[in-house]
């Protein structure tokens, strides 16, 4: 049986890609594709995500939502993704649009109407999910778990303590944490190892369809612009939770209680505190992913793009 799902992101590289795997992976049926502000504005990843889309011909319902995080001021990831959001690749004339509804009504509507078999898989600020949970707490029993992109165990990448994701919206981020949703987390711990090297673009180059070209493209960017995290490559962090839903194999795991600082003057704002030793002898609420397999995680990805055009 296919896994239902819905993409929330904020396109961004590592989003399309993440989008393209989901959109024709065959065990997975993607019911809509929500959009938040992070990596950049909320105009510019909702035409990202479309100009996606259009260009792959993916005929998913794209709903834009939340342009601003739920308290904090907006931060965004230019010095990663660039002026656009999605610098590198370059795209004709979009004629995909957005539909009219609210990316949170959408949720609350889908989730509502469901039998509670949708996971939701959030790659970017939580603004979306959060809000979504506190118009109306009733989705809350109706989610069959969250698959998500962001925090990690250990060092962040927006600050020496705070993943992105987190860091753009930790508010959020602790409504989610704290709703008692099954959550699986895929932190930097495990996607900064996730790493589209040269080896691997070319890989993709070589399908020799559009979407190889457009990983190409996308991954030629990042592979240039992660310097600053001092990888040695580009990661495709959020792909990692997409294939979670269909290869949960491929990963090693560990739950833990997880908590989100929301202290905004201290240095810790945003971090995914993760006791992985169980210290505060909390009833773990996180599945904290720890390691990928590598070779089966980039032959999935492979199979997933020779789908497209
Ligand atoms: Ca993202």
């Amino acid at each position: 049986m296919k896994r239902k799902m819905i993409l929330d992101c904020d396109t961004g590289h590592d989003d399309a890609i993440a989008l393209m795997v989901a959109a024709r992976h065959p065990d997975i049926e993607l019911l809509g594709v929500t959009v938040v502000a992070g990596n950049q504005t909320l105009p510019k990843t909702l035409k990202n995500t479309l100009n996606v889309c259009d260009h792959l011909g993916l005929d998913v319902p794209v709903y834009g939502g939340m342009s601003l995080p739920l308290v904090r001021e907006q931060y965004v990831a230019d010095d990663v993704h660039g002026e656009s959001g999605l610098d590198g690749p370059v795209f004709g004339e979009c004629h995909k649009k957005a539909e009219p509804l609210h990316a949170v009504e959408y949720l609350i509507n889908t989730l509502m109407n469901s039998d509670g078999d949708i996971t939701l898989v959030p790659v970017g600020p939580l603004s979306n999910i959060a809000m979504a949970m506190r118009l109306e707490p009733k989705i809350i029993g109706k989610i069959q778990e969250i698959v998500l992109m962001g925090g990690a165990i250990g060092l962040g990448n927006a600050t020496p303590a705070a993943e992105f994701n987190i860091y753009a919206d930790p508010e959020a981020a602790h409504i989610v944490f704290s709703s008692g949703v099954p959550i699986t987390m895929m932190g930097l711990d495990l996607t900064n190892t996730a790493l589209a090297d040269m080896k691997v673009i070319e890989r993709m180059e070589a399908i020799g369809n559009k979407a190889g070209k457009l990983f190409g493209d996308i991954m030629r960017f990042t592979f240039r612009s992660q310097a600053v995290n001092g990888l040695e490559a580009g990661p495709v962090h959020d792909v990692t939770a997409v294939t979670y839903l269909v290869a949960p194999e491929m990963y090693k795991t560990q739950d833990m209680f997880v908590e989100v600082d929301t202290n905004r003057y201290g240095p810790g704002y945003g971090r995914t505190l993760c006791d992985a030793n169980d210290r505060f002898h909390k009833k773990p609420n996180v599945t904290v992913g720890l390691a990928i397999d590598h070779e089966p995680f980039w032959d999935l990805v492979e199979n997933v793009l020779r789908r497209h055009i």
